[in-house]
């Protein structure tokens, strides 16, 4: 028998400084309760769903910058969020801010949880890649501070087995690098959830805006196909205070074509029916790990960070 898998990507419009959490979470159970209509039966929401993109903002105070975060979830904010998915017997993939205690350390971690449709929190996953940078450019349009305000993610590119097949979660940046997804192919990986805010000016580069639509998707679609994996990828977009942020949500095939994707840079709810066995015959043929790869080669990839060029002569 097939298994389809019925997913939605739930695209946020732009979420501003004043919107406060029970305004968002208002807007995330519209949205889960459209995507449950469609008849999806799992949904994910952006990267830092909760809040604005906060990265943006050069904050010292960091009593001001906890305010992003959250100590615990479910919270009172996000209670009716669980209760309501539960209700639908829906699951939900979820990225907040979360600020954790460990080890007697407070860490900060950009974080994104998948929920079942029983309201359990099965799978947590904290940011890598974290982009950007962490002094204060003053003279950038706007900043990028995942590096000052988050820890690097210390729990791997897990997989877990869930709603009937084996889902891995990565968040925004991860999606441009093929270690993510081959770590999770490695996994036989069958849909990699993910969220994003990417905004549509570069600040370390003067790029055409087209560009930014391209490589979001030329890489996702490339790791689909090597990995034979689904792709499920939800933007907050829109201007947030001004500040543009790319749409594109969609969902990918381990073909790498794109099954469904998003029209506006609002809230919008696109579906797609998915088999989760569509990757099998990719993962028998041309990219049988087993078979074919050459891990003998790949040594530089684990042990080597900077590209070092060859010696001369
Ligand atoms: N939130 C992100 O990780 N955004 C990055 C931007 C900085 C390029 C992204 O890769 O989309």
């Amino acid at each position: 028998m097939a298994r389809i898998l019925k997913v939605a990507a739930a695209q946020m419009g732009p979420v501003h400084l004043a919107d406060d959490r029970g305004r968002v979470v208002q807007r995330l159970l519209a949205l889960l309760r459209e995507a449950h209509a469609t008849g999806a039966r799992l949904v994910v929401f952006p990267e830092l769903a909760l809040t604005t993109f906060f990265p943006r903002y050069w904050m010292e105070d960091q009593a001001e910058i906890d305010t992003f975060f959250e100590r615990e979830m479910p919270n009172a904010a996000t209670r009716p969020l669980f209760d309501e998915a539960r209700r639908l017997g829906i699951g939900f993939y979820l990225g907040y801010a979360e600020l954790a205690a460990e080890a007697g350390r407070t860490r900060r971690y950009n974080t994104a949880i998948l929920v079942a449709p029983d309201g359990r929190i099965i799978g947590r996953y904290r940011k890598i890649h974290l982009p950007g940078h962490a002094e204060h450019l003053p003279k950038a349009p706007f900043q990028h501070l995942e590096k000052r305000y988050f820890d690097v993610g210390n729990e791997g590119f897990k997989v877990w087995r869930a709603m009937g097949g084996n889902l891995g979660m990565c968040i925004c940046n991860d999606r441009r690098w093929p270690e993510t997804f081959r770590v999770m192919g490695l996994q036989d990986v069958e849909m990699v959830l993910l969220g994003y805010n990417t905004p549509t000016e570069n600040i370390h580069h003067p790029e055409p805006a087209h560009l930014r639509m391209f490589h979001h998707l030329v890489t996702m679609q490339a790791n689909a196909y090597q990995n034979g994996t689904w792709v499920v990828a939800t933007a907050k977009a829109g201007r947030e205070d001004g500040f543009a942020m790319i749409g594109g949500s969609c969902i990918i095939a381990p073909t790498g074509e794109i099954a469904a994707k998003a029209m506006t840079e609002e809230d919008e709810v696109v579906a797609f029916a998915c088999d989760l066995d569509l990757g099998a015959y990719i993962k028998r043929t041309v990219f049988n790990f087993a078979k074919h790869r050459r891990i003998e080669h790949y040594r530089l990839i684990t042990e080597r960070t900077a590209a070092e060029p060859p010696g001369a002569g």
